[in-house]
């Protein structure tokens, strides 16, 4: 049901990404509500009453201390257990990414995000590249990757569709990929606050099918690169 809330995954990755999020949610949760249930029934428990009157408690080391340290111990043994099971997704989605089938530049700066396409021959840095502002066109099932860079100040690339976040650092290059798993458009945002424009900066990922996106290029790329 609270699934429901979450924008639909269309990434290879994004079922990973999720079962981490629900496990600490689910933790979490759980002592949320072990917490607040023992608040109210100590607040009840020990209120001001008729008979109650105060007295000098001497408090006792060791008792206090386990009221401290066993809590920390068993936090510190979810916490363990999250870092290990996070593992698994960090290492898919930040490790050695898979080869890849389609490239893509993707500079950002104030306040737009720009995708660059490598030319017929595959090179990203010639007069021949195609550059789209906002608009990021990819196939279906296919990993692609791409290459942050910043012009000006840091951006954050978010894809909520792919569960795709990655910080945009000037003067460094970063990598990132996915693999879509359904056409559509997805909504693509800048997480980090970056100026005055940082509310409009925005994009959207077109993801087509293999014969739309055969047909986009050639229409969009083949024909600009060649006639530059
Ligand atoms: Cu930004």
């Amino acid at each position: 049901m609270i699934a429901s809330l979450f924008p639909q995954s269309v990434s290879t990755f994004g079922g990973e990404i999720d079962h981490v999020f629900w496990m600490i949610f689910y933790i979490v949760g759980f002592f949320f509500i072990v917490a607040e249930a023992l608040l109210v029934y100590f607040a009840i428990r020990y209120r001001r009453g008729a008979q109650t009157r105060a007295f000098y408690n001497r408090g006792n080391t060791r008792r206090e201390a386990a009221w401290v340290l066993v809590p920390a111990l068993i936090v510190l043994c979810f916490d363990l257990g999250i870092d290990s099971a996070g593992h698994r997704a960090w290492q898919l989605v930040k490790g050695t990414p898979p080869p890849s089938q389609v490239e893509v530049k993707v500079t950002a700066k104030q306040f737009n995000w720009n995708f660059t396409y490598p030319d017929a021959a595959g090179k990203l840095d010639s007069s021949n590249n195609v550059t789209l502002e906002n608009e990021l066109h990819v196939p279906v099932g296919k990993v692609v990757r791409l290459t942050l860079s910043s012009e000006d100040v840091i951006h954050s690339f978010w894809v909520p569709n792919l569960r795709l976040k990655q910080d945009v650092v000037p003067g460094r290059k970063i990598i990132a990929w996915f693999e879509a798993t359904k056409p559509g458009r997805y909504e693509i945002a800048c997480s980090e606050l970056c100026g005055f424009g940082h509310y409009s900066m925005r994009g959207e990922v077109i993801v087509h099918t293999p014969d739309d996106y055969g047909k986009w290029r050639a229409e969009n790329l083949d024909n600009k690169s060649a006639s530059n």
